[in-house]
């Protein structure tokens, strides 16, 4: 097999990798990688990406990481199979300047959400020695840091700034889907990839106050459409190894002992990057 991609649950990063090769029709092979586990610090796998960290592509033996350059090189490396990307310049920049926007403003403020909900449950499996043994592992020492206070719990303070930056980006994507049916215009691109992998999938569980249809129809509506995609339902379909006690409290509601308004959480909302 020429094309292989490690990686995890099908969503945020892995999901964003995932859909374009179905979307396109690409024969991959998958090789799923533990995160619960810690498998992407252990050495074989740090030899494939020294960040460790999901998803790596592998391509004829040469290596490509980093979900946005993965994206692109898909649509360079596989010209015949269907675009993801517009072939003008005006669309590629404006599909571009939507994925620099969730790659730098959006991803992070919605992960801590999700490292607070699901990787807390996760980092807290561990006895303390294992723990740490396993930490001292991680390469980056931003990750190193990020999974020792999933484990203690975030500042109250900056899951709401998070929060506050996520009703901005949902409010910025509602604005534009009035304007253009895909956020980049016309065309379903690698920007709506981006953002529902890395936001509108878990809004209705991370976050039970923005994630309401009735506020942001056109979001709902649209997330919708990917959904129904081939491709994109496909990748969704992918495996989830998660423990099955683990995701039943990651998908109870926040904070609430009771369902909140709203639809319930879709398919593959379990996870989190
Ligand atoms: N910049 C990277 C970020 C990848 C990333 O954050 N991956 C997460 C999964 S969504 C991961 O591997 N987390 C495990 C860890 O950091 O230990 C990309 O775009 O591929």
């Amino acid at each position: 097999m020429d094309l292989i991609l490690y990686h995890a649950e099908p969503i945020a990063n892995s999901a964003k990798s995932l859909i374009p090769l179905h979307e396109k029709g690409l024969t991959f092979e998958s090789r799923y990688v533990n995160l619960g586990k810690f498998e992407q610090h252990e050495p074989w796998f740090l030899a494939l990406n020294p960040d460790g960290q999901v998803p790596v592509l592998v391509h004829d033996g040469a290596v490509v990481r980093h979900t946005t350059v993965i994206n692109e090189y898909l649509e360079d490396a596989f010209p015949d199979t269907p675009p993801l990307r517009p072939a003008d310049p005006l669309g590629k920049a404006r599909m571009r300047d939507w994925n620099k926007f969730v790659d730098e403003q959006v991803m992070n403020h919605v992960s801590i959400h999700g490292w607070n909900r699901r990787v807390a449950l996760l980092a807290r499996q561990y006895e303390d020695a294992e723990f740490d043994r396993l930490v001292a592992r991680i390469p980056l020492l931003e990750q190193r840091e990020k999974w020792k206070t999933a484990r203690a719990g975030f500042d109250p303070k900056e899951l709401a700034n998070a929060e506050r930056k996520v009703r901005i980006a949902v409010d910025k994507a509602e604005a534009q889907l009035s304007e253009s049916p895909w956020l980049a215009g016309e065309m379903f691109t690698l920007a709506d990839i981006n953002f529902f992998s890395h936001c509108a999938m878990m809004l209705t569980r991370l976050f039970p106050e923005i994630g309401k249809p009735e506020l942001y129809p056109r979001l709902y509506a649209w997330a919708d459409r990917i959904r129904a995609r081939p491709g994109a339902a496909a990748a969704l379909a992918m495996p989830d190894h998660t423990d099955p006690a683990i995701t039943a409290a990651v998908e109870k509601p926040r904070g609430a002992a009771a369902p909140l308004p709203g639809p319930p959480p879709q398919r593959g909302e379990g996870a989190s990057g």
